[in-house]
């Protein structure tokens, strides 16, 4: 009976297509032709036997290992005719080695010859961090598997975009990398974007991260083999195995070794920490100035309103509806919004509606700026426009002429004077269901669309491919024998054709993932063309690895439920703290469907803690504007209010990641490695250094248990000072504007004494330093001051360092943004309460506080 079931099983997942086949049955490769010096190690992998599980073999690969950092080894094991697919240079700059020496290094590579395996070990004290041995390697054209031993019940966290777990599944777990519209964000699928980097943490024998460079369709596999070896197994259709491993040891110096190879994320303007409010369905400009006003006459502070895709006339980019959003009044709406300093963002989509008479799409086509079929026409598909055509963001014009578009939709003298934009359906998301929808006539016609005629020119010319890594010729390009999980079906599905060839030659076969955050680079690049001293804010729904670099991200359509409320923390710790991603939040109060007033309430103070705080609902939804309640107005303002005191710490904390990759948002076991009760903890997290989040996160519920680690903790509210010994409190009562805060002992708190309706006004106010002494007396503290919104502040800014010894508070760093704004007080907080110290010193060099 249970042999009968298990052959069952085996058939049914065998039928799934995602069972790996016995690796014995492939021999693998052998390393010959070994060279090394002290920094690296090259070697020939040539072929033992056939294999072709899925696709045909790759005969002779070659295997370059780098020393690149003390705390970075690079192991690339790619074709030897470097023909095979690799993300381009300019997409991804990879970061220069800096020749370490494999003596000093912090990692150590072994390997063996007959058959290749490898194992990645910590120099000192030996622990294995990752190790091939149990299979050998599989290299085709069509398929590429790597497996890795791993401890048992390993504390794996990242391989987002997901809505699972932080710490992942460790059994019958399958990540899938293939950026898809993701309606209702499910559990378990791969969503809009695709980071294929982990971190393994190991407690007290410290944490690593692996990267891999690869942006192809792949399955990540973490499960258990029937004798119960923990592993994790990377299954790609393509690409080759480019990893970086992060020495850490502790789990921020992986934050931050990672980041500096995905790229430090950019700069954030000051302003768009502000609060934000959108909505899909605002008819009509005059019900967006109703909204403003509303806000405005409730006394909750709007810093910035979004135009989602109402704003444009039949759904087209770079154009406004004449009766609903005519430019005129737009324009007046927005200058006024601009006198009394709040901002304005408006939504942009891929496609492009293909018709003659449609100046973008025509300037587009001149510039041979999208993408084509086989027979030369342009691809088409169905975005909200109705047909469309969409660009090829690798062709040499198609910047020019974005930049052309945005320079002159949005520009202030004549047009909709934006302070950011929004990239949007940029996976790409393609509501043409299947393959056939647009070759067909007949549903073209179905959908109520005009089939235009293919314009005259060729296709782009195809680049001689060899030795060019721009993928190899010859493969099954829209249906490969090994089917990854994607939870949108075929490859092609609700996207772009998988066989397309970009203007440089490589295929959306191997570059679908890098679409959107390619768009969102080209918007941020348009931007700075538009504006050039201007820091640009986008914010884009697809991404991959080192999309910070341009972009902030939400994390997509998901909906106004407590599940979706729970899911953002553990959504912005993977952003944030393991893909270098800060500048990211939900959609707060949820998108789809019916957002409840106490969980709005709840949500409207959950917000405030993350870094990106914008309440956006679909049309589909009832409006959620925090006016429309009694109570989320009251907790709203309360949330405003204090995130605002708390700007300049958030800002430090962005600026920080984005010059140093240090996470603004992060984990409980970042900060306490060692304590095992931390490591599973997705309710609470750190925003900056010194503050721990702690929510009520169960439904309708006053009610909230979280863990204080091992310290001295003060109450943020409260200033009370708690001792735990490692302990879960309980709290109930917990107000619905209230939510738990604590200081961690050892941060010194820069605030803002007092609020303000905007940010400009913000920057205006004096701040207040709190001291939160640790258990050995002392703190020390950060803040960055700039103007806010130039791109290169050059030296006017101001990094200072505070430190407190118990006696004395000192300021140390550069001073160079002068500011009118003091320290108004300081307030140390201890054992038998706060005391209160009333200034007021001047921010500068020299600054000090005597008790
Ligand atoms: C590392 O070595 C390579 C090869 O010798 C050389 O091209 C490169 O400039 C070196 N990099 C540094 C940072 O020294
Ligand atoms: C790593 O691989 C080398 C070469 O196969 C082997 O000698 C060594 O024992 C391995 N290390 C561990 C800790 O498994
Ligand atoms: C704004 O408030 C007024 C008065 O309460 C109300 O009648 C109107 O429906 C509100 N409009 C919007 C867009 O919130
Ligand atoms: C892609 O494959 C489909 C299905 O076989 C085919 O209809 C289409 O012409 C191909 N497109 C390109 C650009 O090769
Ligand atoms: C913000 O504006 C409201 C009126 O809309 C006013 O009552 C409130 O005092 C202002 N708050 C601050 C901090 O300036
Ligand atoms: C993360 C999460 O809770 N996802 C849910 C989103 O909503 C859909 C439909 O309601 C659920 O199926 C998912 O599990």
């Amino acid at each position: 009976m249970a042999f009968s079931i298990a052959l069952l099983l085996l058939f049914a997942a065998a039928v799934l297509g995602h069972i790996p086949r016995p690796a014995a049955s492939c021999p693998g490769y052998r390393a010959t032709n070994v060279q090394q010096d002290d920094s690296y190690l090259v070697a020939d992998l040539v072929l033992i036997g056939s294999c072709n599980l899925h696709s045909k073999d790759v005969k002779n690969l070659r295997l370059l290992v780098e020393y690149q950092t003390d705390t970075r080894l690079h192991v690339l094991i790619e074709d030897a005719d470097r023909t095979v697919y690799q993300v381009q240079e300019h997409v991804l700059p990879r970061p220069k080695s800096q020749n370490a020496t494999a003596n000093g290094a912090a990692l150590k590579f072994s390997f063996t010859e007959n058959p290749f395996t490898f194992n990645v070990t910590r120099a000192s004290g030996g622990e294995v961090l990752f190790d091939t041995s149990d299979s050998p390697l599989n290299f085709e054209t069509q398929y590429v598997r790597l497996r890795t031993s791993l401890p048992q019940n390993p504390n794996l966290y990242g391989l987002g975009e997901h809505s699972d777990d932080f710490r992942l599944a460790t059994t019958g777990y399958t990540r899938t990398f293939w950026n898809a519209e993701s309606p209702f964000i499910p559990n378990r699928a791969n969503l809009y974007g695709s980071h294929p980097v982990y971190f393994d943490h190991r407690g007290d024998a410290g944490t690593h991260g692996v990267f891999l460079l690869n942006a192809n369709g792949m399955d990540i596999l973490i499960d258990k083999t029937e004798s119960g070896q923990q592993y994790l197994e990377y299954n790609t259709i393509g690409g080759v195995l480019d990893f970086y491993f992060l020495a850490g040891p502790q789990p921020a110096s992986v934050a931050k070794q990672y980041a500096e190879v995905a790229g430090l994320p950019a700069m954030m303007p000051y302003w768009s920490l502000g609060f934000h409010q959108c909505k899909y369905g605002w008819q009509t400009i005059d019900y967006v100035a109703e909204v403003v006003a509303n806000y405005s006459a409730a006394g909750i502070p709007l810093e910035t309103v979004w135009g989602d895709i109402d704003y444009m006339d039949s759904k087209r980019d770079f154009s406004t509806d004449p009766s609903r959003y005519p430019t005129d009044k737009a324009r007046r709406l927005i200058d006024s919004l601009h006198d009394n300093d709040q901002h304005y963002i408006q939504i942009l989509d891929p496609g492009i509606r293909q018709l003659d008479n449609y100046g973008v799409y025509k300037r587009g086509a001149e510039q041979g700026a999208f993408l084509r079929a086989s027979d030369g026409s342009y691809y088409r598909g169905l975005q909200w426009p109705g047909e469309v055509v969409w660009p090829d963001w690798f062709a040499p014009n198609t910047q020019a002429w974005w930049n052309g578009e945005i320079q002159s939709f949005y520009d202030p003298s004549t047009g909709i004077d934006v302070d950011g934009l929004w990239t949007d359906m940029n996976e790409a998301s393609n509501m043409c269901p299947d393959t056939n929808c647009l070759t067909s006539t007949s549903s073209i016609e179905a959908l109520g669309w005009t089939p235009q005629k293919a314009p005259p020119q060729l296709r782009a010319r195809q680049s001689d491919a060899a030795g060019h890594k721009l993928g190899l010729p010859d493969r099954d390009l829209f249906s490969p024998t090994y089917k990854i999980a994607s939870h949108r079906g075929p490859l092609s599905a609700f996207t772009l054709y998988t066989n397309i060839t970009n203007a440089d030659g490589t295929h959306q076969y191997d570059t679908h993932n890098l679409y959107g955050s390619m768009m969102a680079a080209a918007t941020r690049a348009a931007l700075i063309t538009r504006r050039p001293s201007k820091r640009p804010f986008v914010l884009t729904r697809s991404t991959f690895a080192g999309t910070g670099r341009h972009a902030a991200h939400w994390f997509g359509d998901n909906a106004s439920t407590w599940d979706h409320y729970r899911a953002a923390i553990r959504q912005m710790l993977g952003f944030a703290a393991v893909h270098a991603m800060p500048m990211v939040g939900s959609d707060v109060c949820g998108f789809n469907g019916n957002a409840e007033e106490l969980m709005c309430a709840r949500w409207a103070m959950m917000g405030a803690f993350q870094p990106f705080f914008r309440n956006h609902a679909d049309v589909s939804a009832p409006d959620q504007e925090f006016y429309r309640w009694e109570i989320v107005t009251e907790v709203a303002k309360k949330a405003i209010d204090v995130r605002y005191r708390l700007l300049d710490y958030l800002y430090t904390a962005i600026w920080r990641a984005s010059e140093e990759g240090r996470a603004a948002v992060s984990p409980l076991w970042f900060h306490y490695p060692g304590d095992a009760a931390t490591w599973g903890v997705q309710t609470q997290w750190f925003l900056g250094e010194g503050l721990l989040v702690s929510p009520v996160v169960d439904d309708n519920s006053q009610a909230v248990s979280y863990y204080l680690p091992k310290d001295v903790w003060y109450d943020f509210w409260t200033g009370e000072r708690v001792v735990s010994t490692g302990e879960m409190k309980s709290v109930d009562g917990v107000g619905w504007g209230d939510i738990p805060v604590h200081i961690k002992g050892g941060t010194i708190l820069l605030m803002r004494a007092k609020s303000a309706n905007t940010t400009t006004e913000l920057r205006k106010q004096n701040f207040v330093i709190t001291i939160a002494p640790g258990v050995d007396g002392t703190a020390k503290g950060a803040l960055y001051l700039d103007d806010g919104e130039s791109l290169d502040v050059r030296d006017q800014k101001s990094q200072i360092t505070f430190s407190w010894n118990g006696k004395a508070l000192e300021a140390s760093g550069t001073f160079g943004y002068a500011t009118d704004a003091v320290v108004e007080r300081v307030v140390v907080l201890g054992d038998g309460g706060s005391r209160t110290h009333e200034g007021p010193w001047g921010l500068h060099e020299g600054f000090v506080f005597y008790l």
